[in-house]
């Protein structure tokens, strides 16, 4: 039995990817860091099935003390400071934990587990404003926030760390990628959590920030499977992962709120708080590399996605 150790396994990506290694039969060993409250929302459903383990990725010593005990055969570096918007209030925050925090667990990896296999979350982010369309490995990254340069620092200390030491570290560039499980503050689940509290008549208004900003949006569950597809491979490579397509802050709102039968127009404002400091307008996926050598393709497209959050959250609402 194979056993995967999972950094960030309280957070969207991190409970499906557990999920999706348990049915294949591994050993799963989660990372949590300490809290006063012990709320595992989108665990709790498998938390008989999973081991955790307390380490923070602040604390060298926790994380080669996790690596060391669990003994993983691949690791997972989900964690990190994941709003792009807190990364212009919490700067340093988000270096730490997003930048060095990668550092931290190759170094753990190194130490206490060389011979496992490595995936560090990269991002879309990291092309920022974009230098061509669409974008692949091989497209130069422009980040545009904190968020986005702490990524660029993660995506190539894991390669830095390939070259150098020979670990079998490999860093998947994802595009977003949402769900049910998606975090409130995100604009797809905020769009869908409030088309279910309008339909339900709980609120009457959305306010939203840049309308028109586009992104190449898939289904998390897809996205998870394309993460343990790259460490299953010969050698270790980076690949770009998405769907393909792309679409506005508007088109989601509109196939949200039609869901339920209504017209975004009526409801959503624009609201200065939720603007940024610099935007990332366009981002689309060539994803031609994973589908040839990984065998990847998406299987949920915008609308299903679109109509699975909606439903999701209307559900929730009904049943409170
Ligand atoms: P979430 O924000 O849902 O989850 C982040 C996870 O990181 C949580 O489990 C959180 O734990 C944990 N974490 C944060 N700080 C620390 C810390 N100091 N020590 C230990 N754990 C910590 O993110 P997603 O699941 O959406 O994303 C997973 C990864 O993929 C992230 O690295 C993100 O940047 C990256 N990414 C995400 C994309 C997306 O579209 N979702 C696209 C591309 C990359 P806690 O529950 O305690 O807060
Ligand atoms: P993003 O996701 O920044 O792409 O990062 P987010 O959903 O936060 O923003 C997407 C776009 O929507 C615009 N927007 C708003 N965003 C939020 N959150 N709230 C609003 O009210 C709002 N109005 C408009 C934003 O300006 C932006 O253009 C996500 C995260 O999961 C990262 O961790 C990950 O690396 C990238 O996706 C790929």
């Amino acid at each position: 039995m194979p056993t995967a150790l999972i950094t960030g396994i309280t957070g969207q990506d991190g409970s499906y990817l557990a999920e999706l290694l348990l049915q294949k039969g591994y050993r799963v060993v989660g990372v949590v860091r300490r809290s006063s409250t012990s709320y595992f929302e989108r665990i709790g459903h498998i938390l008989d099935d999973v081991e955790l383990v307390s380490a923070d990725l602040l604390d060298q010593h926790s994380l080669v003390d996790a690596v060391r005990d669990a003994k993983p055969d691949e690791v997972y570096n989900l964690a990190a400071q994941s709003f792009v918007q807190t990364s212009w209030t919490q700067p340093v925050l988000t270096g730490e934990f997003t930048a060095l925090g990668v550092t931290r667990m190759l170094e753990a990896l190194k130490k206490a587990a060389p011979n496992a296999r490595f995936y560090q979350a990269s991002s879309s982010e990291q092309f920022g404003k974009v230098v061509h369309t669409p974008q692949h490995e091989d497209t130069p990254f422009y980040p545009r926030s904190p968020y986005g340069v702490a990524k660029v620092y993660g995506h190539w200390i894991t390669v830095n760390y390939r070259e150098s030491f020979g670990l079998f570290a490999v860093s998947g560039i994802l595009f977003n990628h949402e769900s049910p499980r998606r975090g409130l503050e995100f604009v797809t689940r905020k769009i869908s959590d409030a088309v279910a509290r309008i339909a339900c008549g709980l609120t009457r208004d959305l306010p939203l920030g840049n309308l028109d900003a586009r992104r190449d949006w898939g289904f998390a569950g897809d996205y998870v499977d394309a993460m343990w597809r790259m460490l299953q491979q010969d050698a270790p490579d980076d690949y770009v992962i998405g769907t393909g397509q792309t679409w506005s802050v508007r088109d989601f709102c509109d196939t949200a709120f039609k869901v339920v039968g209504l017209d975004y127009r009526e409801y959503v404002r624009q609201d200065e708080r939720f603007f940024r400091p610099a935007e990332v307008d366009l981002l689309v996926s060539d994803p031609s590399k994973a589908r040839e050598k990984l065998g990847w393709t998406p299987t949920v497209g915008f609308h299903a996605l679109v109509q699975m959050m909606v439903e999701a959250d209307l559900a929730r609402y009904r049943r409170a």
